[in-house]
């Protein structure tokens, strides 16, 4: 049998084809888990309705904005209708303003930082009090990091700050939602060439960078991630909670 044979999950944060959110969701989809997807935007929406197309009928794509408390209450009102319960939640959803990641951290505006926090780790914490009545038989919940939250990365600037607040968020509710055998992890995943990425400068020299320092001497795949992704969602990881998987190829383990 599947390994998520009977699994409801949510994914948010699915842009293209190649998002790590898509990637994760095909894993689960593959080991047999039922998704709904969530989009932001009429411009994403095509992508997600193209992409989930390819699964089962039962397929839920719903519009959502993680910073309004009514769609996060609405996709969940419709989730609990259809299907009365959920297993699993990807959170890969970030966003600060272009601008404070290209100035020095020193300039970063009250409102870049208010955005940087809502959508990337405040809303965590928003998804799992909306799921959490819908998990009634434990779940799992995973948000993605990224290694700028513990170690400065030039130009990653609040969005470190805001990856640092994810991470302490999925240790918080690791302790209150464990009682319910709902666990929270997170993926600090090695830099990965998605939409979020794009037009990053310097970019493409970070590759470079990671593949000639990291152990494995290369860059983590999408299909690892999914791997990843799975794995977390399944019994396998029963007894992980709380944690940040690193997931970079070894790279995280170096000092120089
Ligand atoms: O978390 C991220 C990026 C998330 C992100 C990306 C954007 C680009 C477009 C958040 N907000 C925005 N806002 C925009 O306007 N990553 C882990 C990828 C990333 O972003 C970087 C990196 C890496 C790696 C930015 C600077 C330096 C390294």
């Amino acid at each position: 049998m599947s390994s998520l044979a009977g699994k409801i999950g949510i994914v948010f944060g699915v842009a293209n084809k190649r998002s790590i959110a898509w990637t994760i969701a095909q894993a689960w989809a593959k080991a047999g888990a039922t998704l709904a997807f969530t989009y932001q935007g009429a411009r994403v929406k095509e992508n997600v309705e193209e992409l989930a197309g390819a699964f089962g009928d039962d397929t839920m794509i719903l519009p959502c904005d993680v910073t309004r408390d009514d769609q996060i209450a609405a996709v969940f009102d419709a989730v609990g209708k259809k299907f009365g319960r959920l297993h699993l939640m990807l959170h890969s959803v970030a966003f600060a303003p272009r601008e404070a990641l290209e100035g020095e951290f020193v300039n970063t505006s009250r409102e870049a930082f208010r955005i940087a926090q809502d959508v990337s780790a405040y809303s965590l914490v928003a998804l799992a009090r909306a799921a959490r009545p819908l998990m009634t038989n434990g779940g799992s919940i995973i948000g993605m990091s990224y290694y700028g939250a513990e170690k400065v990365v030039p130009h990653y600037n609040v969005m470190g700050v805001a990856k640092a607040s994810l991470e302490a968020c999925t240790r918080y509710l690791a302790y209150n939602l464990g009682p319910q055998k709902i666990r929270v992890n997170c993926i600090s995943a090695g830099p990965v060439n998605t939409l979020a990425a794009r037009g990053i400068s310097g970019f493409v020299e970070m590759l470079r960078h990671y593949e000639a320092r990291a152990p494995l001497k290369r860059n983590v795949t999408a299909d690892e991630l999914g791997a990843t992704g799975l794995f977390l969602a399944t019994d396998g990881a029963a007894a992980i909670t709380g944690q940040v998987l690193y997931v970079d190829c070894g790279y995280q383990i170096m000092g120089m």
